[in-house]
């Protein structure tokens, strides 16, 4: 079983993720997960904090010599706005401190749509920073992280994974057909990671009115993965079957609102002629099983179980609760209507919500990988994965 946590504020010293169960002699440099963290950093549209950080990985346990040993792998990503918060967010105490005394820039003003009030009420906070500095989007630093080496790890059976935007504020982005070869290395060309031109000008403008106005936009995000082999996931019980298990891990992305796995919520109004996937023989597709489907809108899941064709799953993103033109609260402090705090934020982060989605598929597929393949060693997993593609690829038409 491949799983991870993290922990880390967004101004705090920094971020950590611990991930478990990556098999031993997997090649891993610091490289392979700084480059999954800058593309994350990406987007247009996004605020002052991404000029101040230049997010790397620091390796504290588990990789040596560049591999993987088997053992939990640490990862830590440094703060540099750390400097500028050391104050606010100091763990000790400061010189005659009082517990509950407020520090600087205390949030009372809780943001509509945000964590900072069920939080506050919840934890039993005067303070809604104690919720909104985890509740922050910064977190995904530390995910990302640990997509990076599930990806590496994916990447050596030849699994890819990319993401564009399909949808911003309002704008469609037309989907391309064909899709490029390689899709991130197209839209990573992109300031808002899209594949469309014409919409992207429509898209940058639009951010533009909307930042003027103090105001936030969200949107839609399509993840392809190619290369799967049929059989990841399981149709026998609820907490196995990979649609279930890719809901849960895109829902965790703070301020997802929606999945869709292939047509998703568009299969609901049309018949199941004009829905489901034709099949017919195709040998050589050893990975699929020797068989294609003439179409894909199950977008590679049938049963709880990939199908061997490519996963297309989409991600819907609410506006960014944090407005320069605030939105009617409480004050928890005087118990009096005011206007929402309004710190300094995003007016869209769309594009990175992308690459955070591509990387808890990662996550979930890796783990999926290790469920169906096992072994302790990359060798151990490849022996296991190759002897079932090549008994897959006698059954039919083999
Ligand atoms: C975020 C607010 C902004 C974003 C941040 C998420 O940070 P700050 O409050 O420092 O301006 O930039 O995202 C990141 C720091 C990141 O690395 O993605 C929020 O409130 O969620």
């Amino acid at each position: 079983m491949i799983r991870f946590t993290t922990a880390g504020e967004s101004h705090g010293q920094a971020l950590v993720s611990i991930l478990e169960g990556v098999p031993a002699g997997l090649p891993l440099l610091a490289a392979d997960v700084n480059a999954q963290l800058a593309r994350r950093q990406q987007g247009y549209g996004r605020g002052r904090r991404m000029q101040i950080e230049q997010d790397t990985v620091e390796f504290l346990a588990g990789v040596r010599a560049g591999e993987t040993i088997g053992a939990p792998i640490a990862m830590l990503v440094r703060n540099r706005d750390w400097t500028n918060w050391q104050e606010i967010m100091d763990p000790a105490p400061r010189e005659g401190e009082q517990p509950h005394a407020q520090r600087k820039r205390a949030v009372t003003r809780p943001r509509p749509g945000h964590a900072d009030l069920t939080g506050l009420l919840k934890y039993d906070r005067d303070d809604a920073r104690d919720i909104l500095e985890r509740a922050s989007a910064r977190e995904t630093t530390a995910r990302v992280a640990a997509a990076a080496v599930c990806r590496r790890l994916l990447a050596e059976f030849g699994v890819r994974i990319g993401s564009h935007v399909a949808h911003l504020g309002g704008i469609d982005a037309r989907r391309p057909d064909p899709m490029p070869e390689d899709v991130n290395a197209a839209a990573d060309a992109s300031p808002l990671r899209t594949l469309d031109a014409e919409a992207e000008a429509a898209m940058i403008a639009r951010i533009d009115e909307v930042k003027r106005a103090g105001n936030t936009l969200g949107g839609i995000c399509e993840v392809v993965v190619d290369g799967l082999p049929v059989g990841l996931g399981a149709h026998v019980s609820w907490d196995r079957k990979l649609d279930a298990r890719i809901g849960a891990a895109i829902m965790s992305i703070p301020a997802v609102k929606g999945v869709e796995i292939g047509i998703g919520f568009q299969a609901a109004r049309l018949t199941g002629a004009e829905v489901h996937d034709e099949i017919e023989l195709a040998p050589g597709r050893t990975r699929a099983g020797n068989v294609r489907r003439r179409t894909n809108r199950a977008g590679g899941l049938e049963g709880g179980m990939t199908s061997g064709e490519p996963l297309v799953v989409r991600v819907a993103m609410k506006p960014i609760s944090t407005l320069m033109r605030p939105l009617a609260t409480v004050d928890v402090a005087t118990g009096e209507s005011a206007a929402a705090v309004a710190e300094r934020s995003d007016v869209t982060a769309v594009p990175a919500m992308g690459v955070i989605a591509e990387g808890m598929l990662a996550l979930v597929l890796a783990d999926a990988f290790a469920e169906k393949f096992g072994g302790d060693s990359l060798e151990e997993m490849r022996r296991n994965h190759d002897a079932y593609l090549s008994h897959i690829a006698r059954r039919l038409g083999g």
